[in-house]
């Protein structure tokens, strides 16, 4: 019997994402059986989420032992240090005995933690990266050796210059690429992490999961990957993988009931995401643009940032608009009342907004976002992108756009084409059908 080993990156939404798709790979094969590999914290977070199927368990992989109240980037170079360091081995060797002295025969894994291809090669399985961004990412990434000796110390004056001589990438201006590629700080600890990634993935995978359907990429970045990964599939959006049924526990604060007493396409909805956050001085723009806008609004706010919201914010909006620290928001943006997503364009809440037709305006702040905006922007046309901090003016004109005015409609109409493209992906002969089962076949195989 096949032991497929998933293994997670502790931080941020990957862990959710990485559970979400060993859920629906251990549906998709009943007869295999799953671990799943994360540290005691990230596991402590999961568990609250949904019900795991009988053939999936969790096995505890070292953290690193950081010491209480350490920052973030550091805990994850503690994490990474570790899993260097033996942590994947020792989480394998986990694995094995709880699943009753089954050796793994395959490894699954966020590909962030690319160190687990050498962990997976001692004990004679193979190794299956999940890539979590958008594939024009992993492009640039894939290519960053090419674009350092390109760019050099000129990404600044050559910020809007597009990358035209880099097969894949040519839609793109310097300034898109995501941090750490030609510019920012080589050396941190994500930075790294992913250069690492990228000149161990041609060697070292088997096969590449990507969140994408087929179609969505233009044919040059489908051709620059696959002229290094031969085998890569667009399975994704990841979210439709999994079955899931929200829960009444999974709205407590009642947004889709506020939602259901809107009209249909008003309400625009914001989230930025995990980690992203706007200075406070943009958050009271946000904040003031969005009450100048007209529209309804459903904003998903960590609750830390509401003390630097403008004064009488919360009361003055409270009759007309709600403000959450968590919504749900896979079935708010599928909700009929949303016209429109203003969001940090991470990988995910792209993937998310476009499968329910919804058009963005895109705030990006770090990492993969700037190219996420450029494509949902300039390559796909179903949002708009900020440039640079928002404005309430420029957050007021595009909410009103967005919900109500031409070139909204026109970015809805494309955000619609592209939902009807990933329910025909997902019918029963669908592209990402097929590949799920490639997939599965790969990592079960003896
Ligand atoms: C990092 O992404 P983030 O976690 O910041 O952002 P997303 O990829 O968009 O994922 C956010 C997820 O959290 C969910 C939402 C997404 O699935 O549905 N969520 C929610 O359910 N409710 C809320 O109130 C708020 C969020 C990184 F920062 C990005 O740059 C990368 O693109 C991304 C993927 O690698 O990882």
């Amino acid at each position: 019997m096949a032991h497929v080993a998933v293994v997670a990156f502790p931080f941020s939404s990957h862990a959710a994402v990485l559970l979400s798709f060993a859920r629906a790979l251990a549906a998709a094969a009943p007869a295999a059986s799953f671990s799943f590999l994360s540290t005691a914290g990230s596991l402590a977070q999961l568990r609250k989420a949904a019900a795991v199927p009988g053939n999936l368990r969790f096995v505890e992989v070292p953290d690193g032992a950081p010491p209480a109240k350490v920052p973030v980037p550091r805990r994850m170079e503690m994490f990474m240090e570790a899993a260097e360091a033996g942590g994947m081995k020792e989480g394998l060797e986990a694995a094995r005995v709880a699943a009753g002295g089954d050796r793994v025969s395959c490894v699954v894994g966020d590909a962030f933690v690319w160190m687990v291809a050498e962990a997976a090669a001692a004990v004679g399985a193979s190794w299956v990266p999940v890539w979590t961004g958008a594939s024009s990412a992993l492009v640039a990434h894939l290519r960053t050796d090419a674009l350092r000796e390109d760019v050099g110390d000129k990404a600044a004056s050559r910020a809007d210059e597009l990358l035209t001589s880099h097969p894949g990438l040519e839609s793109y201006r310097i300034r898109d690429l995501p941090d750490g590629v030609v510019s920012g700080n080589f050396n941190y600890v994500i930075n790294l992490v992913l250069h690492r990634m990228a000149n161990r993935l041609p060697h070292a995978a088997a096969a590449v999961a990507l969140s994408t359907f087929p179609g969505l990429d233009p044919p040059s970045v489908t051709a620059a990957l696959t002229a290094v990964l031969p085998k890569c599939l667009p399975l994704g959006p990841y979210h439709l993988l999994a079955a899931t049924d929200t829960a009444p526990d999974d709205d407590p604060n009642s947004c889709l009931a506020w939602l259901d007493r809107r009209r249909p396409r008003t309400v625009a909805y914001i989230s930025f995401g995990t980690v992203a956050a706007p200075r406070p001085d943009e958050l009271h723009e946000l904040a003031a643009g969005l009450e100048a806008s007209g529209a309804p609004f459903l904003w998903s706010l960590r609750e830390e940032f509401w003390p630097l919201l403008p004064l009488g914010f919360l009361e003055r909006t409270k009759d007309t608009d709600l403000v959450v620290p968590w919504a749900p928001q896979v079935d708010v943006l599928r909700h009929v009342s949303v016209g429109a997503f203003v969001t940090h364009a991470g990988w995910a809440s792209v993937m998310e907004s476009l499968s329910s037709g919804v058009p963005m305006a895109c705030r990006p702040f770090f990492g993969d976002q700037h190219m996420n905006a450029r494509s949902v922007s300039d390559v796909w046309g179903f949002g708009m992108a900020f440039d640079g901090p928002m404005t309430r003016g420029g957050v007021a004109e595009a909410v009103a756009s967005l919900v109500g005015g031409e070139e909204g409609s026109r970015m809805r109409a494309s955000a619609q084409e592209l939902q009807a493209k990933v329910v025909k992906a997902f019918e029963p002969d669908g592209g990402c059908r097929k590949n799920l089962e490639e997939f599965v076949n790969i990592i079960c195989a003896p």
